[in-house]
This record gives structure tokens, sequence and C-alpha cells, in this order.
């Protein structure tokens, strides 16, 4: 059985990791009382709508703003609203929230493992957006990768309520994000390494960031600045109802609880992440992708996964030995004590610790099924030697 941390410290870390999976805003207002999600979403909806119909687009270079068409700064006859500017082209995409919330809980063999639960909003949200044209009216769509759902990201944002007030960016450098958090990160925190752990963004931020690539290259300037070409990240702005961004908690004084906001991300750089350092790179670890990659003998292309269209659920839905952690977060997928990296682990011919690559048929030592993945499949050990069983 597994139970829950008691220690305080530990518990206190539990508290603080859960929180920031929450919609708590952190602008320092007061959290007000929950309201039905449906009810505000139906009524974020509209709001949005208006605010497409009633404000218009300003390019100034790289700057981007809106401004209210009855009420504007600087009256201009000739302005058309967001919905019909052919400047751009505003899309929609519905998602659901993918805000898997976890606690830590102690294993009978005293390693702590992380527990994930289901998002508890359901709801379709449908997320307006349209990718930002440059001066000369191409889309700024980046010209590097696109992202998995679950890699770490290096992105600039700006945000701004539906009265076109900015209430929060990060500032001309960009930062980086991260979710779900990895087990080297849980471990840091779990040391008070808080400053070390990125920040999240909110569950329509990062699912919209698959829409637009990274910058082709970019290099570390000085004082660790990453730095690339003009242009050539992928820029995108999102019109976001507040049960998939801040909810009731808004942010500041220029959010108001349940109220819509927008961002614009210029996604500049990507991370790919081995979350629990088992040698599997997580963007593999989904039930689809191995299983694709079983078949073929080979891993599967960015590509290739890509047009699986997966979702953070897909990942978080694969757990091979049920144990409520999902096999990207999970050290040893199958469960039978043999850690996914030993399962993967061989001797070369000078004798030296290698690995196999994931999808390499030689796994498929028992049965079809990669012995990382098969429970039943189960090393011997002689005189230190870890000993694999041969296929019947
Ligand atoms: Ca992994
Ligand atoms: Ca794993
Ligand atoms: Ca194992």
């Amino acid at each position: 059985m597994n139970r829950l941390f008691t220690v305080l410290g530990l518990a206190f870390l539990g508290l603080t990791a859960a929180n920031c999976n929450k919609d708590d805003g952190n602008g320092g207002n007061q959290v007000v009382n929950l309201r039905d999600r449906k009810e505000v979403r139906d009524e974020n909806a509209k709001q949005i709508e208006e605010f497409l119909a009633k404000n218009y687009l300003i390019i100034e270079g790289d700057n981007i703003r809106f401004d209210s068409i009855s009420n504007p700064n600087k009256p201009n006859p000739n302005v058309v609203p967001l919905k019909d500017d052919k400047r751009i082209k505003i899309e929609r995409q519905i998602i659901t929230s993918d805000n898997y919330e976890y606690e830590a809980v102690r294993n009978p063999n005293g390693t702590t493992s992380l527990k994930f639960s289901k998002p508890k909003d359901e709801l379709e949200y449908t997320i307006a957006y349209f990718i930002v044209p440059d001066a000369d009216g191409n889309k700024q769509e980046g010209k590097g990768d696109y992202i998995s759902t679950i890699d770490s990201v290096f992105v600039k944002t700006k945000s701004y309520s539906l009265k076109n007030e900015s209430f929060d960016n990060n500032g001309n450098i960009g930062g980086y994000y991260s979710f779900p958090i990895t087990l080297q990160e849980f471990a840091l925190m779990s040391q008070g390494n808080y400053g070390l752990i990125p920040a999240q963004l909110k569950t329509a931020e990062r699912q919209l960031l698959t829409k637009v690539k990274t910058a082709p290259t970019t290099a570390l300037g000085e004082n660790g600045i990453p730095t690339y070409e003009k242009g050539s990240a992928g820029r995108i702005i999102a019109f976001v109802p507040s049960g998939v961004g801040y909810f009731n908690a808004g942010y500041g004084s220029k959010l108001k609880a349940y109220q819509p906001h927008i961002i614009d991300m210029t996604l500049i750089a990507k991370r790919e992440r081995d979350h629990d350092g088992d040698g599997i790179l997580s963007k593999y670890e989904a039930k689809q992708v191995i299983e694709k990659s079983s078949e073929l003998g080979r891993a599967l292309t960015d590509d290739e996964i890509r047009a699986l269209k997966l979702t953070i659920k897909d990942y978080f839905d694969f757990d091979t030995d049920g144990d409520g952690v999902p096999n990207f977060l999970d050290d040893d997928d199958d469960g039978d004590g043999v850690l996914t990296k030993t399962e993967l682990q061989y001797k070369d011919k000078n004798n030296k610790k290698a690995y196999y690559q994931y999808y390499d048929p030689i796994l498929k030592t028992c049965s079809n099924v990669f012995r990382y993945l098969d429970r039943a499949c189960f090393p011997d050990q002689k005189d230190g030697e870890v000993i694999w069983p041969t296929k019947k």
C-alpha cells in the first residue's frame, strides 16, 4: 500500500506542487467563489466573439496590439474588426483541460513516486487563435520544429485582458516553461531548490503552442539570452476562455475573475525531455508511438509522431503496469522491480555498458512485447551480471 507523505516538510512541498497546477493566477488578488464551469465557458465564448467583432488589430513592426473600434485611443475611420481582417485568419481549435494534478506517494520500498489525477474539468473549450503576420504580411509560423505536447519550451509571452490592458509579460527575452514536472525537478523541489523549477503555462496556452514551430537555430548570446533570426520563431495569438486560463483567480487588478484573456506567444526553442530518466525520451512513451515503432523496428520521426495527433492525455493514459504512474513518468514501466534503464542495458564488445534504443527488436526477448513492458519477462542475476531468458 502506498501511503501519503506524512512528513510535514514534504507535505508542504506536495501542496506547493499541486498549487502550481491550479488556476492560482498569482496576481495577488482575492480568489473568488467558484462558479459553474459550463456557465462561465458559455459566457466567455460570447465575450470573445464580441471582442473579435468590436476590436481591431494594430501591427507596428513587432509590436502587435488591439484597440476598441467604438472607443479607440486614436480614432481611425478605416479600421475593420478582427473577425473580418484579411491580414489574419482566425481559426478555432477545440481543447479540453490537461491540468493533471499530482501528489507524492511513498512506495513500500521507501522510494517516492508521483501520482497523477485526471483534470476535473472535462468540458470542451473552443479557442480562437491566429498566426501573427510579420510587417510584410507573411504568417510567422516558425521555421524550426513543431513541438510535442510534453516538450519543455522557451517562449516569449504577453497577456492582455479583453479591455486591451496588458497584465503580464515575461520581458524581451522570454522564459522557460515545462509541464509536467520531471522526476529530477521533483527531487530538486523536495530539497528546497524551487528556483530551478520551470514555470507552467496555462493549459490552453501550452496546447495552442503546437500550432507553430520554433526558430530553426537559437544561440545563447551574452548573459545566456537565446538569440534567433528575426521572424523565424513561430508567433501565435490566442483568445483564452477563463476555464482553461485563470478561471476564478484572475490576475492582479487588470484581469478579473472569470474573464477570458488574450495571449501573444513567440515560440523560440524547445527542449525534449526524459521525464523519468529511464533513457527513453518522453515523446516516445505513448502507446501509439511504441506500437508503431515496434511494427517498423525503428524510432518514429517527429513528423510521424505529429501525424498521430497525440495530446498530453495520450501520454498520461499509457500506464503499462497500471500503478497510476504513466510510463513517461515511470522508471519501471512494467512494474517488475527492474528499472527500465536496466532492461535496456547491455555490455558492448569492449565490455562497456551500453543501451538499446526503445524500439530495438532484440528487446523482444521473451515475447513479441519489448521486455521493459513485459512484466513476465524477468532477468536472472549471476555474479552481478544480468542474464535474460531466451525466447521460447
Ligand atoms: Ca522516459
Ligand atoms: Ca518510463
Ligand atoms: Ca521493469
